[in-house]
């Protein structure tokens, strides 16, 4: 056997989900991957992830990881989804006018699931490409516009939340939650990071920003912030640095680095492994685990598209996530471990008295 399905099987094999669906989309050369994490507390639930990846595998293990963190958002937000992920793995030369007809087969494949698994949007796609989706995919795709009766983008319920996570995370470090004066370092001015940045600075707070893309940097010139070089992101002093971007950014080279009191940001799987949250510790650094604070977006638009939540509704749950970072932060220091293992235990303990996977009725779809 070559090494390409060796890598693909060790994935799945020492993966600890329910469910992984591949599917070849002849027409582009793209991939289609559906990991499905636990069903534990409902359908599995997680947006929709489009971009190029070196190879198959790749895809593979960053859904079955994005998939996993889903499960444990939805439980520490106690919130009625399991946790799942999909990737759109783009082939290296693609054509963008071909968008809509991609969009539309893969909205087919999450309808043949029947509900097993409901998408939303992730890195990559909008809620304009939900729409798309959703014409093929309803009724299990969320976050659409509200011209096409979605409620509309997940990313500024998202950076609500965001924001409500590190006022806790700033009380915790300082002894209270006003921003004004503090300094937040923003990795990331994509989706949730351009609507955090007016949050904060509206709070007092003093922003840098750190991006990528040369047009936004441009944009964001122009509004007079300070803008921080992609390389110089760790080693910058801050009071909370608040990561936006993609993951993997907490590592062995970059928290020798660091030079912030807290963490809280939105990207998911921040971790780039598991002894990282332990580096983290011993460094005297807070972290708010990702997949506490970035539920505002999910729980949003499906509490509202498929719950029947009003907006005032909505909101009490995302403010909601502020108690739980205090919670998570003070069990992890009265029990004297990382942040990471006690949201870890508190999402474990919701999963452990829910029924077996696979048992719940799924029955979560969107008007
Ligand atoms: C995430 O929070 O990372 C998501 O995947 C967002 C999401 C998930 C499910 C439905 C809508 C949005």
């Amino acid at each position: 056997m070559d090494n390409t399905n060796v890598q693909i099987e060790a994935i799945i094999r020492h993966w600890d989900g329910e469910l992984v669906v591949t599917h070849a989309d002849q027409l582009s050369g793209a991939w289609f991957v559906i990991a499905v994490h636990s069903t534990r507390l409902g359908p599995g639930a997680g947006g929709t992830r489009m971009r190029a990846y070196p190879s198959l595998a790749a895809a593979i293990q960053d859904a079955c990881q994005l998939a996993r963190s889903m499960t444990y958002k939805f439980a520490a937000a106690d919130f009625p989804l399991g946790g799942a992920k999909a990737v759109i793995a783009l082939p290296a030369v693609w054509e963008q006018r071909g968008r809509p007809e991609l969009l539309q087969r893969f909205g087919t494949l999450v309808r043949r699931l029947r509900g097993l698994y409901v998408t939303g949007p992730d890195v990559g796609t909008s809620a304009t490409d939900m729409d798309v989706i959703g014409t093929t995919g309803a009724p299990y795709v969320f976050g659409r516009t509200a011209a096409a009766g979605g409620s509309g983008s997940s990313a500024p319920p998202t950076a609500m939340g965001v924001f409500y996570g590190i006022e806790a995370l700033v009380a915790h470090l300082f002894g209270a939650p006003e921003l004004h004066g503090r300094r937040v370092l923003v990795q990331g001015a994509g989706g949730v990071g351009q609507d955090l940045i007016p949050r904060l600075l509206a709070a007092g707070a003093e922003v840098l920003v750190s991006e990528i893309d040369p047009v936004v940097v441009q944009r964001l010139q122009t509004t007079g912030i300070a803008i921080i070089h992609p390389d110089q992101v760790s080693g910058t002093p801050c009071d909370i640095f608040a990561p936006c971007a993609l993951g993997g950014v907490l590592n062995r080279e970059t928290i020798a680095q660091l030079r912030c009191r807290g963490i809280a940001g939105a990207a998911n799987n921040q971790l780039a492994t598991a002894e990282d949250a332990e580096r983290l510790r011993a460094r005297g650094i807070v972290y708010v685990p990702d997949f506490v604070v970035n539920s505002g977006g999910a729980i949003t638009v499906v509490g509202v598209e498929a719950l029947g939540w009003s907006p005032a509704q909505a909101e009490a749950k995302v403010r909601a996530i502020g108690d739980t970072v205090r919670q998570v932060l003070q069990r992890a220091e009265a029990d004297g471990v990382t942040t990471d293992a006690a949201a870890r235990q508190l999402a474990e303990q919701r999963l452990a008295q829910a029924p077996t996977p696979g048992a719940h009725p799924m029955v979560i779809a969107s008007r």
